[in-house]
C-alpha cells in the first residue's frame, strides 16, 4: 500500500512548491515510492479528525499503514531511512545527513522564514522599516555561513542527500526577495537540486493541484 500524505487544497505559495508537502513528495519522488495526497483545507486542517494526525493543525502529515507522523524533517529522514536513495551508507556520514536536516529546520530555516512572515505580515506596522534589515542581516549571516561550508561542492557532505532535499526546501523560501542572487554558489546549489527529475515531477503535481483548484 501507498502512504497517504496531506496537502493544502488551496496553497497560499499558488503553485510555487513553497508549501511543506514539497519536501514529502520530493523525498517518496526521489526514492520511488508512490503515494496518495489528501487534499485539505484550512477549516479541515483545524478539525479533530485533522488534529488527531497534526497536533499543530497544519500540514503535511504522513500515514503508511498503522504508522502516523507530522513534521516534514523527520517524514523525510522516514523515508530516506527505509529506502535506498537519499541516505548515504556509512552510519557516521548517515548522521551527519540526519545533522543537514537539523541545521536546515532548526538553524536556517528560523530567520528566513521570520524575515518572510514580517515582509508578509507587517508592512503596515510603525516597526517595519526598522526592524528589516535586523531580519535580513539574520538570514544574511546564515547564507554566509552556508556558502562557505559548500564551498565550491555540488551537495553539502558527499553525495546528494536528504539533508540537502531539506536545505533546498528552506532556501527556496527566499526566492521572491532575491537574496540568493548575492551567492552565486547557493543560487547554483539551489538550481541543481531544481533540476533533478524527482524534484521536477514533485513540483508537476504540487503545481498541478493548484492549477486544478484555482481553474475549478
Ligand atoms: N514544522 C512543520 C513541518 O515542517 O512540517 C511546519 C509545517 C507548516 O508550517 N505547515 C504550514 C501550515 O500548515 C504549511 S507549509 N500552515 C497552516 C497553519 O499553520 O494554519 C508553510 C508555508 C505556508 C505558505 C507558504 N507560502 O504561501 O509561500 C510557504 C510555506
Amino acid at each position: 500500500m501507498s502512504p497517504t500524505i496531506t496537502a493544502f487544497k488551496e496553497s497560499p505559495d499558488r503553485g510555487r512548491g513553497l508549501a511543506r508537502d514539497m519536501a514529502v513528495r520530493w523525498a517518496l519522488e526521489e526514492v520511488g515510492q508512490s503515494y496518495d495526497v489528501r487534499l485539505v483545507t484550512f477549516p479541515e486542517m483545524k478539525a479533530p479528525a485533522h488534529l488527531a494526525v497534526q497536533p499543530f493543525g497544519q500540514i503535511p502529515t504522513y500515514e503508511d499503514g498503522d504508522l502516523v507522523m507530522f513534521e516534514s524533517g523527520a517524514i523525510v529522514f522516514h523515508i530516506a531511512e527505509r529506502h535506498p536513495g537519499l541516505l548515504p551508507d556509512h552510519p557516521n556520514a548517515r548522521a551527519r545527513a540526519l545533522t543537514w536536516i537539523f541545521a536546515a529546520v532548526s538553524t536556517v530555516q528560523p530567520p528566513i522564514v521570520e524575515f518572510g512572515m514580517a515582509a508578509m505580515l507587517e508592512r503596515d506596522k510603525p516597526w517595519f522599516e526598522a526592524r528589516q534589515p535586523l531580519l535580513e542581516q539574520a538570514v544574511r549571516t546564515r547564507l554566509d555561513q552556508l556558502a562557505h561550508r559548500l564551498g565550491e561542492a555540488d551537495w553539502l557532505d558527499g553525495d546528494f542527500s536528504a539533508g540537502d532535499l531539506m536545505m533546498v526546501v528552506v532556501l527556496r523560501r527566499l526566492g521572491a526577495s532575491g537574496m540568493l542572487n548575492d551567492y552565486p554558489s547557493l543560487l547554483a546549489y539551489v538550481a541543481r537540486a531544481e533540476a533533478r527529475p524527482a524534484f521536477q515531477r514533485a513540483f508537476d503535481d504540487q503545481l498541478a493541484v493548484y492549477r486544478a483548484v484555482s481553474e475549478a
